[in-house]
């Protein structure tokens, strides 16, 4: 309740700069368990849920597959869709793969096949290896959506895009510019690498470098695959300090890598800094701008709210609100109206909103929250 309420005055505080919704007070309730484990909303035990609980106003089963298990990231969106789920009166399960491949999803795939759930919402491992399953989820009635990281259109009805890829990739291409100073090497520990939302993120970081004479100075030596583990994101941030000893800044687009790399550089008393996508409640002891402190800033936006906002697409996609086409619009509860535009892969999305900066000067509030 009291972060409900902290919630609710950061997002009055912030409105004018934060253009992601706040999260609607999803205190973290804890419900991951990997794979077979499904979590669910009301009384049915998720994995023999049935499918035809048809009422368009509530009941119906709404899963959601996130990346992989053991990701705080991924537990958030999972606890915001769950409570949007069964706020309305349905069941929702939950699943979050062992590990972060497509092999993996796609077993989730069929056995929610198996089960009849109505909708399937996926954060995908892979761009294109997911599309037989996927394809026969929807074949049999099944909705299909995206959050997080996205299919390729054939895959999915709608994309719900956390924030927009050009914006993600200028602020962190702008944040390595600003923390090196203008110049040196740089490197991206990012995800997989089959990551399509990483993978979308580096090419855009990419094409602003080259965009502008003022990136010219900035070297990308490497970009490492730490495959959204602690421990080898780990490893793999130790292998680029000891490859590039004049390393200036390591750019860390997943919540994963910045936490493990931030821990690294700090322990080591490393002069190499760090930016990227992380989550405050992560990474409050590695933000500040002094000697003693890995990340002067990062960014991200509310994981509670993307899955939330997967939520609302899921029973508007059931309930026959919208189709994933072009111009649909829909209410999201009370985080008002989305419209359906187009992706640039050909495919529809929506957009969260932008992406928000963490620093010194406010990560204590936003610590407790997400
Ligand atoms: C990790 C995951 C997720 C990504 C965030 C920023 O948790 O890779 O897909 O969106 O980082």
């Amino acid at each position: 309740m009291k972060k409900k309420l902290l919630s609710v005055l950061l997002c009055t505080a912030m409105v004018a700069t934060l253009a992601v919704g706040c999260g609607g007070g999803n205190d973290g309730g804890s419900d991951s368990n990997a794979d077979s484990g499904s979590s669910t909303a009301s009384s049915d035990s998720g994995d023999d849920a049935d499918s035809d609980g048809g009422e368009s106003s509530g009941g119906g089963t709404y899963a959601i597959v996130t990346k992989s298990a053991g990701n705080p990231f991924n537990e958030k969106t999972a606890e915001g869709f769950q409570e949007v789920i069964e706020a309305a009166g349905g069941t929702a399960i939950v699943k979050h793969p062992e590990s972060a491949t497509a092999d993996a999803q796609v077993s989730v795939i069929q056995s929610l096949i198996s089960q009849g759930v109505d909708s399937i919402c996926i954060a995908a491992n892979d761009e294109n290896a997911l599309q037989a399953a996927l394809e026969e989820a929807m074949d049999a009635g099944i909705k299909v959506c995206c959050e997080d990281s996205k299919t390729n259109p054939d895959s999915r009805q709608v994309f719900v895009n956390q924030a927009g890829v050009q914006e993600i990739g200028q602020a962190l291409m702008d944040a390595v510019l600003d923390i090196s100073g203008g110049e040196g090497q740089w490197a991206v520990l990012s995800a997989t690498s089959q990551a399509a939302n990483q993978n979308a993120w580096i090419d855009a970081m990419k094409e602003v470098m080259e965009s502008d004479d003022k990136y010219s100075g900035l070297e990308l030596v490497e970009v490492a695959y730490g495959d959204d583990e602690p421990q080898k994101s780990t490893d793999q941030t130790q292998a680029l300090l000891a490859k590039y000893p004049d390393l200036k800044v390591i750019c860390a687009p997943t919540t994963v890598g910045i936490n493990a790399a931030a821990k690294v550089l700090q322990d080591e008393k490393s002069s190499v800094k760090l930016t990227g996508l992380g989550l405050p409640s992560e990474m409050a002891e590695y933000i500040g701008d002094d000697d003693d402190h890995s990340c002067p800033y990062m960014y991200l936006w509310n994981p509670i709210d993307l899955g939330r906002l997967g939520a609302y697409t899921s029973m508007a996609l059931v309930d026959g609100t919208i189709t994933g086409a072009e111009g649909d619009k829909f209410t999201a509860g009370d985080m008002g109206d989305y419209e359906v535009i187009a992706a640039d892969d050909g495919g529809t999305e929506m957009i969260l909103g932008a992406p928000f900066k963490f620093d010194a000067s406010n990560i204590d509030e936003w610590k407790d929250v997400y």
